[in-house]
């Protein structure tokens, strides 16, 4: 069986086995796409059925989350945690409430963490979880009630060199210290490594609150560098209004560029002056207000309802940061249009898969997920490093890391790129980059 047969041939099976699932049916078909070559080159993958168990999670945990709101009311979630694979490390990987979170989402993240976590270079494995929690709206003891409920299942599932979630969508510091309390609490163990994106007072690493955001940039920084150009004087698009939006936006700003577009669900706003970052901190790290607000705080600039006109603002760089899914085709073909030169996913799974092939088709430098955001995971990873030795290290030492593993996630995928012939497609090198390392520990680990 040649490479080609062997991918198309699990693909079959994987579909079959998931039917509907389709968000982690886009995740596994783009990246098994890119593998074709390597299953010609290294044959032994496909005799120790590597895609066969990589597209399988070693375990998938769903729970009943009940709490209690502020009338008294008694309300039930879901919770999930999805233990992708631990070939290379403990499960890793983010855990996201918001009211989408299904079986198919959390398998599409835990998937595309299994790569992105390799490319890293550092020890950890993949994972991923969550609820259809809304936080939206919520007080902070309901949010308080709600973390307690769920770790009082998580914990029996989870442990420092076992599995080892941080935030994602819904989830960042407040909520990841209701939950290390309460873990704490209930486990009897002071090991602050068992969770990351922890508060600086227990545990946590400097920089993890900004590392997707400026891990974003610096690779795209980089893959701009390898053409010719850089983020200075550019035009820049951020979609959300998150944690990772706003730290692309203040290192982006940084370097020189202009950002002139964010958004949240509601719609986004324009300020061709370049968007002012301590009144988006204000608004959503502060008073979680909607992103409309800041049209009555900053004059000349302008409010418009729906989220995915954003791509319609004309820019030399786009960074989705909000969620998957929030680039299609029209939205492809209009920031092409537009003069694009760069797109770079801040976001997991942004892109449709059609939205990508228009994006290579017309030569714009792609910055895929599982590559650019690894940033993010990669500080959660010198957490527990930091949390093991029971030190912690300097802004400027962590930032000095994460800007080193950046750059060689660039060049790693770039070099897999050019060896497997498809030179240039950053998507595709980093594919086969993060699998590599995996297949290898799972081949000489045997079969399990
Ligand atoms: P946050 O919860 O901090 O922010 C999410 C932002 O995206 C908000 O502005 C939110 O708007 C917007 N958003 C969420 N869902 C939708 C939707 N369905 N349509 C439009 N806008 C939406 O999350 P993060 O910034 O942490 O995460 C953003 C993305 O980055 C996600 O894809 C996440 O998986 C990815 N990521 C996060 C990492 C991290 O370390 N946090 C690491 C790597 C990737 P609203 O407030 O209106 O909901
Ligand atoms: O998607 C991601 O990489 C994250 N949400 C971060 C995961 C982590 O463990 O820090």
């Amino acid at each position: 069986m040649n490479g080609k047969q062997y991918v198309e041939k699990v693909l079959e099976e994987v579909k079959k086995r998931n039917n509907g699932e389709v968000e982690f049916l886009d995740a596994v078909t783009e990246v098994m796409e890119s593998l074709v070559p390597v299953f010609d080159k290294n044959p032994k993958f496909i005799e120790s059925g590597i895609l066969e168990r990589i597209t399988e999670p070693e375990r998938q945990i769903f729970f009943r989350v009940p709490w209690v709101d502020d009338n008294g009311d008694v309300k039930v979630n879901r919770g999930f945690r999805i233990q992708f694979n631990s070939a290379i490390g403990p499960y890793k990987g983010g855990l996201r409430f918001h009211p989408t979170v299904n079986q198919s989402i959390v398998k599409f993240l835990g998937f595309e963490q299994i790569f992105k976590n390799s490319l890293t270079g550092l020890p950890i494995g993949g994972g991923k979880g969550g609820s259809d929690f809304d936080p939206k709206g919520k007080s902070d003891n309901e949010i308080m009630r709600f973390c307690q409920s769920f770790m009082a299942e998580l914990y029996k599932h989870i442990g420092s060199d076992i599995d080892v979630p941080a935030g994602d969508i819904g989830v960042g510091g407040r909520e990841i210290g209701y939950l290390y309390g309460y873990y704490k609490k209930i486990s009897g163990q002071n090991t602050p490594g068992v969770l990351t994106g922890k508060g600086l007072t227990f545990g946590g690493s400097l920089i993890r609150t900004e590392a997707t955001g400026y891990g974003l940039v610096y690779f795209t920084e980089e893959m701009l560098k390898a053409n010719g150009t850089s983020f200075s004087g550019k035009d820049v698009v951020i979609s959300g209004s998150g944690n990772v939006a706003i730290y692309a936006h203040e290192k982006a700003t940084e370097l020189g560029a202009k950002v002139i577009a964010m958004s949240d669900s509601s719609g986004y706003i324009v300020d061709l002056n370049g968007i002012n970052l301590d009144v988006i901190k204000d608004l959503k790290e502060v008073k979680r207000a909607r992103i409309k607000e800041y049209v009555n705080i900053v004059k000349d600039s302008k409010f418009v309802e729906g989220h995915r006109g954003i791509w319609e603002v004309k820019c030399d760089i786009a960074l989705p940061c909000a969620t998957q899914g929030e680039i299609n085709k029209d939205s492809a073909e209009i920031l092409v249009k537009n003069g694009v030169v760069a797109v770079s996913e801040g976001a997991n799974m942004p892109s449709s898969l059609e939205a990508i092939k228009v994006f290579q088709s017309a030569g714009v430098l792609f910055g895929p997920a599982k590559a650019a955001n690894a940033g993010g995971v990669a500080c959660s990873a010198l957490e527990m490093s930091q949390n093991s030795m029971r030190l912690s290290w300097t802004r400027e030492e962590v930032d000095e890391k994460l800007k080193d593993i950046m750059v060689n996630i660039y060049k790693n995928s770039s070099d897999a790129a050019k060896e497997y012939e498809m030179e240039g497609n950053i998507l595709a090198g980093a594919n086969i980059a993060g699998f590599l390392k995996v297949a290898e520990a799972m081949h000489a680990q045997g079969i399990v």
